[in-house]
This record gives structure tokens, sequence and C-alpha cells, in this order.
């Protein structure tokens, strides 16, 4: 069988975009030879049903279970790169291997975290969760009196402003997906409603912010609006169906759905409703994008439509012709994905993907597309659009309208936030991937 047989198998089939694109329908709808089309040379000769022996691990009975389950020992390579692995006194970022996962939620081990002064081993017997201010009556909980109160569960991604910032560098950086968007992660979180609680203490007609203040040693505190507090904010308590890590806030987190990942305040320990935002650095500096000519955005607060191919990508060897499906993330914080289109060259001619259901809002979407390697040159590329109609921009549609300033990096690198442009994986003929502007 030659290597070509896998380009035949597809025959029949009416490609969906140029450079082997094809409508994942069709595609499944049977009659389609994966087995040849993936490598089938390799398949038939060298593997048939007799030659399944019984292998070492048959031979003889297993391992006990533990009490909490540690994955396979083949799979310890899959790990979040750490920008600061021995925890010195300054910001540490540790960052989720989206090519090495599928599916749309982060697993907790290895959710990102961002920390600007280390996570702080906080007794949850002892802590506190304050609300006060502009309300009628001050509450304080702990952690039990919280939990009995009715409890919600969503899905919901947290992104970091910065995620994605190498995009800014004028010259493509010779990075993976983990390195260039590896500070988004999306989990299922369950908690209480903030409006639940506030609604309880009372809110004063002149509260119109709230300030958010963590019990880390940094206490990081950030202002938000009233309006998303009593629209969809949560006092998260569990991750993925267990208590949070403690990387991630243990044991609860200001969660605000799409918002800007800084907003959302880990080791929660202080609610304050206010007439104005504090002006705290991470509002006012750090998260607050310059814009040509040197002003910037008072403030960002939604993280906008944006999606990334996570299979194939950087680190992902293509072995052989033949067929791959491309899948990818797509999310934002304006509701759901509606329509993310894929391109094999370049953005010369595209392809709509299909949505993996359910299709859940400022959660993560997989999204798929079968394609067929036919082993030429390609640049593979996503754009995605959300229910309000936005639509990731282009790459020079984002770099104009930031500005010259946004690609120069200072000390923090590149000192422009949130970008959500397109992300383009060029295949060479080894099969090898390499990230590209195109
Ligand atoms: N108290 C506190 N909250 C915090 C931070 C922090 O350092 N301290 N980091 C923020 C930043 S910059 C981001 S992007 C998000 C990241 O959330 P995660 O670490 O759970 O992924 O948490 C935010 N909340
Ligand atoms: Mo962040």
């Amino acid at each position: 069988m030659s290597k070509h047989s896998s380009i035949d198998s597809f025959r029949d089939l009416r490609p969906a975009a140029a450079n082997g694109l094809y409508d994942r329908r069709a595609f499944l709808k049977g009659g389609t030879a994966f087995a040849t089309a993936i490598g089938g040379y390799t398949l038939s000769e060298t593997l048939n049903a007799q030659s399944l022996v019984d292998d070492p691990w048959s031979a003889s009975a297993g391992t006990p279970t533990g009490p909490y389950e540690a994955r396979s020992r083949f799979e310890n390579s899959v790990v979040r790169t750490m920008t600061n692995p021995n925890g010195e006194p300054r910001s540490q970022q540790s960052r989720t291997p989206h090519h090495m996962l599928d599916g749309t939620f982060t697993p907790n081990g290895l959710h990102f975290v961002i920390s600007r002064s280390g996570p702080p081993d906080i007794d949850p017997d002892q802590h506190r969760l304050a609300i006060h201010g502009l309300v009628k009556q001050p509450l304080i909980f702990t952690l039990d009196s919280l939990m009995r109160y009715p409890m919600v569960s969503r899905m919901a991604f947290v992104e970091c402003g910065g995620n994605s910032a190498p995009m800014w560098s004028p010259e493509p950086l010779d990075a993976n997906v983990q390195a260039l968007h590896g500070l988004v992660s999306s989990a299922e979180w369950s908690g209480v409603m903030l409006s639940t609680l506030l609604e309880e203490a009372g809110i004063e007609p002149s509260a119109k912010w709230l300030i958010a203040e963590g019990s880390d040693s940094l206490a990081l505190h950030r202002s938000v609006p009233l309006s998303k507090a009593l629209d969809d904010a949560m006092i998260a308590m569990y991750q993925n169906g267990e208590r949070l890590m403690p990387g991630n806030g243990y044991p609860m987190r200001l969660l605000l759905p799409g918002w800007e990942g800084n907003m959302n305040v880990k080791w929660l320990r202080r609610i304050e409703l206010v007439d104005q935002p504090a002006m705290s650095i991470y509002e006012a500096r750090t998260y607050a994008p310059i814009l040509p000519g040197g002003k910037a955005y008072q403030f960002y607060f939604l993280q906008e439509v944006k999606s990334f191919i996570t299979h194939p990508s950087p680190g992902l060897l293509l072995s052989d012709h033949g067929f791959y499906e491309i899948s990818g993330i797509a999310y934002s914080a304006n509701g759901r994905i509606s329509k993310v289109m894929v391109s094999a060259d370049g953005g010369e001619s595209w392809a709509e993907a299909e949505l993996q259901a359910p299709v859940l809002p400022k959660a993560f979407t997989r999204f798929r597309i079968p394609w067929q390697w036919d082993g030429g040159p390609a640049v593979l590329q996503s754009r995605a659009w959300d229910e309000a109609g936005y639509v990731q921009p282009t790459r020079s549609e984002i770099v104009a309208a930031r500005g010259e300033a946004s690609r120069v990096p200072n000390v923090n690198g590149f000192p422009s936030q949130h970008y959500n442009g397109p992300t383009s994986w060029q295949v060479n003929q080894t099969g090898e991937v390499k990230h590209v502007y195109a």
C-alpha cells in the first residue's frame, strides 16, 4: 500500500476549502476509510489481530488503587511551564499545555496560575469573607456558613489580560501554543452567587462599584462595577467538583465569567461596596492597554472573542501524510461562540468547523474539522465569531488599533494586553509545525 492510498480514500468527498479541509458532517456519514487515511500501511503491515499477544502488564494482577488518583506515569511530561519555579518574591506564572489536552475544561493540576506574591497557605476554618461598605448590614462569612447558601455550578474560562502577549512581537516568536496562549483555562466552578450575598447585606443606593481584595501578602484588589456583581459573579469554592486548588484561590475566589483574569480575585477576604473605583495599580496601569498617541484604556474588562488551534500545533509532529483532525479552542466574554472558520492556506480560503456540543457561554468551545494533509506546505489558522456578532480582528487590524508602542518590549515583556487576533501554524514538508505570521 502506498502513502498515496490515503488520499484516494477521500476521493468521493468534496473539499470544503483549499488544501485539504472537509466538512465534518459529510465526512462522518460513513464509508470513509480512516485506517487507510491515517497511514494505513503502518497499521496493516505491522499489526494484525494475530499479533495481539499478552503484554507483560497482562501477566499479573495490577497495583492497588490509592485514595487519590494520580495519572499514569507515562503522562508525567504533561505539565505547566513556570516562569518562577522557585517562588522568588515576584510574580509567578504557570501556563496550561493546551497542545497536550483535549475537550473543554482544564484539569485542576494544569489550570494556569498567576500569583503575584505566592499562594497563601490558608486554613479554611480560620478564613473569613467580609462584605461591608455601602451596605445596610455588613456581613462576615466562614467557609461553613457560605456552604449553607444555595449553590450554583457553571463552566467558565479565566484568562489573563496578558495572555497571548507574545503575539505583539514584531517578528513571530518561535513558541508553542502553551507559551503563546497558556494563560487561559476553563473549569466548572461551584459556589454562591454574589448577588445572593449582596441582596442579603442590602445595597445602599449610592453603591456603584465594589472593591474585592485577596488575603495574599500583596492584598491584590480590583474594582468591579456593581452591575457585573449582580449579573453573574460568583464566590467560587469548587473547581471541577473538588475544592479550589491553592494556586487558584483556595478556599474561595471571586469568579467574574469572561472578565479579565486579574479581576477574579483569589483568596478572597473582603468585598467593600463603594461609590467609585479604587484605581488600584492593576486597573490603572498594568492591565490598561496603551493606545497610539500614548493614551491608555481606562478600564478593559472583557476578554473578547478568541480562538487558536491546539492540534496540530508546534511540538506535535505530523508523522505522515493523510488524515488529521484539526481542533482547537474558542471562547468569548460576550457569550456563546457562534462560528469558527478554519483555513489551511494561510487565510486564502476558509471552511466552517464543527462546534462540539454543548456550546456554553463564556466557556471553552472545542471546534473540530477534518484535514487531509497531502504533504505539501500548509498554514493553519482559525477565526471565531460570538453570538453578539463580534469576530476576531485580523492581526494587522489589532496591531494597528494598539499602535507601535504595544510592540516594543519593556522590562515586563510586551506592554500591551488583550491580543485576540488569529494565530498561524505553518506545517512544513517534514511535518514540523511552526508559529508564523500570515
Ligand atoms: N489575590 C490575588 N488574586 C489574583 C491574583 C493574585 O496574584 N492575587 N492574580 C490575578 C491574575 S493576574 C490572574 S490572570 C488570575 C488568574 O487566575 P488563576 O491563577 O486561577 O488562573 O487571578 C487573579 N487573581
Ligand atoms: Mo493576569
